[in-house]
């Protein structure tokens, strides 16, 4: 069967680059089809009618949502090359559950980082330093998440990183000086073309976000 493969998405979603990342690793050709979240379109709606929210990834004709569901998707789909999640059933639930402490936790307190200001930034802050901390920890000495090659924890967190210097410039930090060794992952990733080539520059990331921003009245 052909596979006719389309991305409903938003350049600067860190969610969406997950899924062009593992694109991009499986080496799957694709049509990309950018959306307004301001005014959905109706094939962002009828492809996802329960969250109406991007990424989605329609393959042959089905939609499939939630950026971790769609890495986890690619990775079983094209699974001749660069495979993403881990054979041990055991390590596969580690991955998985990593992925969604970047979700609950790293992604939850950045939002609340640019949202907000004076304690609650503070807060914010502080909580997203430490959860950086602790997957610092849990990369230990290893090259990348998944071992010695980009695997899926790679994919999901690398695509937030482009969102760094927005989040260090609201909050006047740096995550260099509090998380040397995992800013040293972000470099190595960074030498993979499938991940330099999807993230966007972080200075234009900071320029959209200072729209979103205004759009909702913060500032
Ligand atoms: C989150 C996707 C999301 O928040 C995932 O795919 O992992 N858990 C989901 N998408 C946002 C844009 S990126 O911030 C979105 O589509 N928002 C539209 C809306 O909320 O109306």
């Amino acid at each position: 069967m052909a596979n006719e493969v389309i991305l409903l998405d938003v350049w600067a979603s860190s969610f969406g680059m997950r899924v062009r990342i593992a694109l991009a690793e499986k080496g799957v050709e694709y049509e990309y089809k950018e959306q307004d979240l301001q005014d959905k379109s109706p094939l962002l709606i009828k492809s996802n009618p329960i969250h109406k929210k991007i990424p989605v990834l329609i393959h042959n004709g089905k939609p499939i949502c939630e950026s971790l569901i769609i890495v986890q998707y690619i990775d079983e789909v094209w699974n001749e090359k660069s495979p993403l999640l881990p054979k041990d059933p055991h390590q596969r639930a580690n991955a998985r559950f990593w992925a969604d402490f970047v979700d609950k936790k790293v992604l939850d307190y950045s939002a609340k980082i640019w949202k907000n200001k004076g304690e609650a930034q503070e807060e914010a802050k502080n909580g997203f330093i430490e959860s950086l901390k602790v997957l610092e920890e849990e990369l230990g000495e290893k090259l990348y998440f998944g071992g010695d090659t980009f695997g899926f924890l790679d994919v999901v967190l690398i695509s937030s990183s482009c969102w760094f210097y927005s989040y260090e410039t609201c909050g006047n930090f740096s995550i260099e000086t509090e998380c040397p060794k995992l800013m040293g992952w972000v470099k190595r990733c960074m030498e993979k073309e499938s991940v330099s080539k999807t993230l966007p520059d972080p200075h234009k990331v900071y320029e959209f976000l200072g729209v979103v921003k205004k759009r909702l009245g913060i500032e």
